[in-house]
């Protein structure tokens, strides 16, 4: 397997949420403050209602980065009110000074089942939320988070872009579902994480930039975390239909059902489209290697299915129970010189959380998962493989991975700790006409197991002032079939024939955070994290 030397990174990071600052005004003030989720996501689109001392609201909507501001407010005391679809917020209250603005930052939590697991550590971050997603007009959820600051793709195909976060792409970066790793089969990373899920299961992708989440082996670019729809309470369906150029089709349903207790939820879509064409209207086959066999052919075809279970057996329990089944016929990768025939990938996640209130233990989180990719690519549909009489392809891979993992974690009141565990297997087998179609093992049955423990730890220092200190220690076994590995030439690089190699490395970090206006935070930190 391949290693990355350690990595270290400082960063300093300056956010500025509002254009102007606020003018002073001797009569009147004001309030402003930023929405927070339950991991402390920024939420936008928030409606906030400032209730005056005589009855009267005023509402505001959240922008982007979750800021809110309210201006002209009489000297006073207000009730502050946080409202968005799926979440609840309290009341928090705000004494108005004239030519002063109050800062009030607005707590919420999620209005179902239970609690959401805190997935990416406390880290600044962004969200992005559904409607943004699906109305960005793209295709597939790498394309989509190019929307936002410092997030780059590489267009792979028509669709299946891979996810670029402060120059990390790949497995320099960890790309989570729901908290889950579902790593690709493809060898030349046909099959990005984000290519497998659809956009009508997500709720919102949270992107965390830098190498500061300690919760999560492996994020030396930063971590991303596609949080997918929970079933609520009540009676819920969201058909929906995409089109867009090129003969892009996109068909899909979820449907909710529940009360306070159980909810289910279903879901189902259908993406496909045609290749898309150049500016003098020629196909993208028309200008690679392809067969005139291809005509007609779809650039890609995904049907996905999913279903969810959210469970409370006693008040302050909770379960959930997810499965995605995701099937990609042909899909088209015309800078490559194969095309994937199949891409099958299925997602079975389970969490459990226990609110507590006992001692300082908040919360107990325990979460367990399995997924599976399996990825066959050919050339028969290039002009390579126009030779290939026998099997109709000159040259094929079969690519298949599966990870298994899970996460114990204990919320505390000033932090968390926890332990993370996973094992992913990886085997390609690749096939030439050239070598009479012998199997060749280009990756030998690689598994990895890891082990880990990390804790973070937070601490205001003043009310303007807080401190994130964050650590973990790992532990990787990597082990490759040494029947199938070719240990002599390897030998020939890198002078053994050992096929298995544990690793242990520390991994921390350290941010301050200076709130240096309601709208202004001003952080720096220094981090270094690890991937094996
Ligand atoms: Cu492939």
């Amino acid at each position: 397997m391949r290693r990355l030397p350690l990595v270290l990174v400082l960063a300093v990071a300056l956010a500025l949420t509002a254009g102007h600052a606020y003018s002073q005004q001797a009569s009147t003030g004001a309030i402003a403050g930023v929405v927070l989720g339950p991991d402390g996501a920024q939420l936008p689109g928030v409606t906030v209602a400032v209730v005056r001392p005589d009855g009267t609201v005023v509402r505001v909507v959240s922008g982007d980065h979750g800021s809110y501001r309210v201006s002209n407010l009489p000297p006073g005391v207000f009730e502050v009110r946080p409202d968005l679809t799926g979440f609840v917020g309290q009341a928090a209250h705000a004494e108005v000074t004239a030519g002063r603005v109050t800062p009030l930052d607005l707590p919420m939590g999620l209005a179902g089942l239970a609690e959401e697991v805190n997935v990416i550590g406390s880290t600044p971050r962004g969200s992005v939320e559904a409607p943004r997603l699906s109305e960005s007009g793209a295709r597939d959820v790498g394309v989509a988070l190019s929307g936002i600051a410092g997030v780059w793709k590489v267009r792979r195909a028509g669709i299946a872009s891979d996810v670029v976060l402060r120059g990390y792409q790949g497995e320099n970066l960890n790309v989570l579902i729901d908290g889950a790793r579902l790593y690709g089969a493809c060898p030349n990373n046909m099959d990005h994480t984000s290519f497998h899920v659809d956009f009508a299961e997500v709720d919102r992708v949270d992107v965390a930039r830098g190498p500061f989440d300690m919760k999560n082996q492996g994020g030396l670019g930063g971590a991303i975390n596609i949080v997918t729809r929970r079933s609520a309470p009540g009676f819920h369906a969201s058909p929906r239909l995409g089109v867009g150029s090129f003969g892009f089709v996109n068909p899909s349903a979820t449907v909710s059902l529940g009360n306070e207790r159980v909810a289910v939820l279903a879901g189902y879509s259908y993406r496909a489209s045609d290749p898309y064409t150049d500016g003098g209207g020629r196909e993208f086959t028309e200008l690679a290697n392809y067969k005139a066999s291809v005509s007609g052919r779809k650039a890609f075809e995904v049907n996905t299915a999913w279903g969810r279970v959210d469970f409370s057996p006693a008040a302050s329990h909770a379960v959930q129970l997810q499965y995605t089944w995701q099937d990609a016929g042909l899909v088209l990768y015309p800078y490559l010189q194969m095309d994937a025939l199949y891409d099958r990938a299925s997602r079975v996640n389970l969490g459990y959380d226990k609110q507590s209130g006992v001692g300082p233990l908040q919360a107990l989180r325990s979460q367990a998962y399995y997924t599976k990719v399996s990825h066959w690519m050919t050339d028969e549909f290039r002009v390579s493989s126009a030779p290939a009489t026998a099997r109709g392809y000159s040259m094929g891979t079969m690519a298949r991975t599966e990870t298994y993992g899970g996460k114990i974690e204990a919320a505390l009141r000033k932090g968390i700790a926890g332990i993370e565990v996973y094992r992913r297997g990886w085997e390609t087998t690749t096939e030439l006409m050239m070598r009479k179609y012998q199997p060749q093992y280009s990756i030998p049955d690689v598994a990895l197991t890891s082990f880990g423990f990390y804790g973070e730890f937070s601490q205001p220092v003043s009310d303007a002032l807080q401190i994130d200190l964050g650590g973990r220690v790992d532990s990787v076994d990597s082990e490759a079939d040494p029947s199938k590995a070719a240990t002599l030439l390897y030998r020939a690089y890198h002078g053994t024939q050992e096929t298995s190699v544990t690793d242990t490395y520390p991994s921390g970090k350290a941010r301050l955070a200076w709130r240096a206006l309601p709208q202004l935070t001003i952080s720096g930190g220094i981090g270094r994290t690890v991937r094996v």
